[in-house]
């Protein structure tokens, strides 16, 4: 069955992913089995019973006490033995171990903040170590969003004013895939966090300073990292269309009106302040929309997007 399980269902990155496929392996197995008999007898009685001439016998047969019985009492006793079953998975993957990293989650349009217990924060990007369990506490800004794993067999709604949870235990290093699997907006689609699963070694380096491309990629390239990564691409084109805010291409050194009637000219601590404060200066013809991302964004990213958009021209 095991060629049937891959390709059905996505990679399994958990020992909670190796319960679940074998429980949905097994419910689909069982169905299969009971169409077959059940769907088999019919065909088989209906050529063997066939009236085959005119005044051929009829039957007349009312009930069979015994026989009910026995079609009612065993897939009875097969479906309270499923619901335990289910119900242990759920368990399982709703009370998350007292000792698991607590990760805050906030998912607000159209990205995905992380904030560690030391206060680190990230945007849709988190590491964790492997064979550690992480405990998700997750909420969000705006409206319904719905955090997924595939590879863990986890999904759960995030949801405004409200704290809901979920946890994975990573088995092998390597890399999950997050989705936003809420489809009633424009951009949930492209709401797309990894989670790299580190080992221990590899997990301390990165709590201290940040991934490698941060630390020693050109600036230009870790701020265009920035705009792809970190929900700006969502609302600044790079090609002078304008979207829900204005474009990044050739603003550099332009003088840009305000909302409060005032020009300003576009440099380096006008482009800080515009991720710090958005709402200090408001665009002209744009509404408040910004998120601030004080405290989201490490100090060689900042000067990396200032010079991403300065290449811009
Ligand atoms: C939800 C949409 C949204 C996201 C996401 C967003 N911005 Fe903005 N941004 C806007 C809007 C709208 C404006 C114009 C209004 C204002 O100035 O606040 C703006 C203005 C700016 C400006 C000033 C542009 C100008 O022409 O004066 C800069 C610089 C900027 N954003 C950078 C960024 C960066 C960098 C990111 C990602 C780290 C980002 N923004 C993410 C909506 C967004
Ligand atoms: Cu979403």
């Amino acid at each position: 069955m095991n060629w049937l399980r891959d390709w059905m269902l996505p990679s399994q990155n958990s020992a909670y992913a190796r319960d679940y496929d074998f429980m949905y392996m097994s419910l689909v197995g069982l169905s299969a089995f009971f169409f077959l008999l059940i769907a088999g007898l019919c065909l088989f009685f209906v050529v063997k019973y066939k009236r085959r001439a005119n005044d051929g016998p009829t039957p007349h047969i009312t009930h069979n006490l015994t026989l009910e019985l026995v079609w009612s009492i065993i897939p009875l006793i097969i479906v309270i033995g499923i619901f335990f079953w289910g119900f242990h998975g759920y368990m399982n993957a709703t009370v998350a171990p007292g000792d698991a990293l607590e990760i805050q989650v906030t998912g607000k349009k159209w990205l995905w903040t992380f904030e560690y217990p030391d206060g680190m924060r990230t945007i849709n990007e988190i590491h964790v170590p492997v064979n550690k369990a992480v405990h998700l506490i997750m909420t969000s800004e705006d409206v319904i969003h719905s955090f997924y794993i595939p590879g863990m067999r986890i999904k759960q709604d995030v949801v405004p004013g409200r704290y809901t949870e979920e946890w994975f235990r990573a088995d092998q290093a390597g890399f999950q895939q997050v989705f936003c699997a809420e489809y009633c907006g424009k951009s949930h689609s492209q709401m797309l966090a990894k989670i790299f699963v580190d080992t221990p070694a590899k997990y301390a380096e990165w709590l201290e300073k940040g991934d490698e491309f941060t630390q020693t990629a050109p600036l230009k390239e870790v701020g265009q990292k920035v705009w792809e990564n970190r929900g700006c691409k969502e609302c600044h084109s790079i090609d002078g269309v304008k979207g829900q805010g204005p474009s990044f291409k050739g603003i550099w050194g332009k003088m840009e009106m305000m909302s409060d009637g005032k020009p300003y000219q576009i440099d380096a601590n006008y482009i800080r302040e515009s991720m710090m404060y958005p709402q200090a200066k408001v665009v002209k013809g744009f509404e408040p929309i910004m998120p601030t991302f004080q405290g989201l964004l490490r100090e060689r990213e900042i000067l990396g997007v200032i010079e991403y958009i300065k290449s811009l021209q």
